[in-house]
């Protein structure tokens, strides 16, 4: 098939690569791990890759494609057995990539914008005003998180991809099951899920320890 994915386990985006694959069932996917934290996403050849330098990257034989809302829709289209991750049907199609948009506007820009100074170094603590916009994610969150997934009855990309945000923003602000009972409920389903609790939770796992070793305190 000659895919290729250039990832790191801790990136809430890349996770929801890697677990699209499985849930398409591609076993054959080449996976790089490529090490943010050694700047490795900073060198010419990555660059040249993605000029905006993030993981996740796909690369499909000699098509290049970064932003995995962008790569997930792509692989359900192109290798999907049926629709029902990614549906064709117009309307629900547009409620998936709302909630896709939701996920790259508002809730991963307030996990990055809280983890990234921890991460990189550039501050000790998270930042309080950073914690408030991950809490203001969740109260949208809770209001429109109707139906059983964040589309309606069933899984789609926008659950693997908003899953793999909220699970991660779950570890700096933790989700009080009862001011946040849907979105608390949603998470225990999408965590049911074979492939989501390895591959997400193993992330999870990492960026936990991650963080405990530059605030050096533990999170639980
Ligand atoms: N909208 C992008 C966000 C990707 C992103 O920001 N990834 C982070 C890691 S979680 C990254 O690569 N940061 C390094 C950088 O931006 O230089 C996506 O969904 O793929």
């Amino acid at each position: 098939m000659g895919l290729t994915v250039y990832k790191i386990d801790w990136s809430p985006p890349a996770r929801a690569v890697i677990m699209t694959l499985e849930a398409l069932n591609i076993t054959d996917a080449e996976l790089v791990d490529v090490s943010l934290l050694d700047g490795k996403h900073m060198s010419e050849e990555y660059l040249k890759m993605n000029p905006q330098h993030t993981v996740p990257v796909i690369k499909d034989g000699d098509f290049v494609l970064w932003d995995s809302h962008a790569i997930c829709a792509y692989l359900v289209n192109k290798y999907g057995k049926d629709d029902s991750l990614y549906p064709k049907d117009l309307q629900k199609r547009a409620v998936v990539d709302q909630r896709l948009h939701f996920d790259t506007g508002i809730l991963f820009p307030s996990v990055r914008g809280a983890a990234e100074p921890v991460l990189f170094d550039w501050e000790p603590t998270f930042n309080p005003e950073k914690l408030k916009v991950i809490q203001s994610g969740y109260d949208f969150l809770e209001k429109f998180l109707d139906h059983a997934y964040l589309a309606g009855d069933h899984l789609t990309i926008a659950d693997i991809c908003a899953g793999a945000t909220v699970s991660s923003m779950n570890v700096i602000v933790p989700i009080a099951a009862n001011r946040y009972p849907k979105i608390s409920a949603w998470l225990d389903r999408l965590n049911s899920i074979e492939y989501f609790s390895r591959i997400n939770g193993n992330g999870i796992k990492i960026i936990t320890a991650l963080f405990e070793s530059k605030l050096n305190k533990s999170m639980k």
